[in-house]
């Protein structure tokens, strides 16, 4: 489960439209997983992905950076803030691992896996291997970011990688979510809804 925290829930400073409403299909589905991951966005105060930190630019604009295009976006999930908790309404308390990412301060990370270089590992890939957790299923926010990185590098890990399509709400910024499920059809990350696994 990808990012349900309070900043990308109503209320929050990079909420997501409907955020909230994930919970009750994840508390759903959740009982047929065995194994329950759960991430963090977890930023220190001035991340480089914060509009802030860039003189004269705004949220939710554009700039080059080496590794790429980085959208600058609102302060969120702060470290140790109200908004970067997990939302208070999630009782995945038999979750096993919450993985934090983000916190470089000069690079942000979308993927569970690896950070916006695609080469810095979070860990994630590690454990799952360890574990011998083969197959992945996501949920969470936001759908066109840090869900659907994640679901792609999962698939490039050479893990098999399902989206619970209505376990998640996306951002949908000048046609993220377009671009991204063209990527998905291209490395076989599969969508599916809550109701198919529940039959
Ligand atoms: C996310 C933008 C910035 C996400 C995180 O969780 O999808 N999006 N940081
Ligand atoms: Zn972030």
């Amino acid at each position: 489960m990808v990012d349900v925290q309070n900043d990308f829930c109503p209320g929050g400073t990079l909420a997501v439209k409907d955020g909230d409403a994930v919970i009750e299909v994840i508390h759903r589905i959740a009982p047929l997983f065995a194994d329950i991951v759960l991430t963090q966005d977890w930023h220190p105060p001035h991340h480089h992905s914060f509009a802030h930190v860039h003189e004269g630019r705004s949220a939710f604009e554009s700039i080059s950076l080496e590794h790429g295009t980085q959208t600058l976006w609102p302060d969120h999930c702060v470290q140790g803030t109200a908004g970067a908790e997990l939302h208070p309404a999630l009782g995945l308390t038999r979750a096993e691992l919450v993985l934090r990412k983000g916190f470089h301060p000069d690079i942000d990370s979308y993927s569970a896996f690896f950070e916006n270089d695609h080469t810095t590992a979070t860990g994630l890939a590690g454990y799952l291997r360890e574990r011998k957790l083969r197959r992945v299923f996501l949920v969470g926010l936001a759908y066109d970011y840090c869900v659907g990185y994640s679901a792609l590098d999962a698939r490039r890990l050479g893990l098999p990688a399902v989206i619970v399509r209505d376990a998640c709400r996306a951002i949908d910024l000048d046609g993220s979510v377009q671009r991204i499920e063209a990527e998905f059809t291209e490395s076989g990350v599969v969508l599916i809804e809550s109701a198919e696994l529940l039959k």
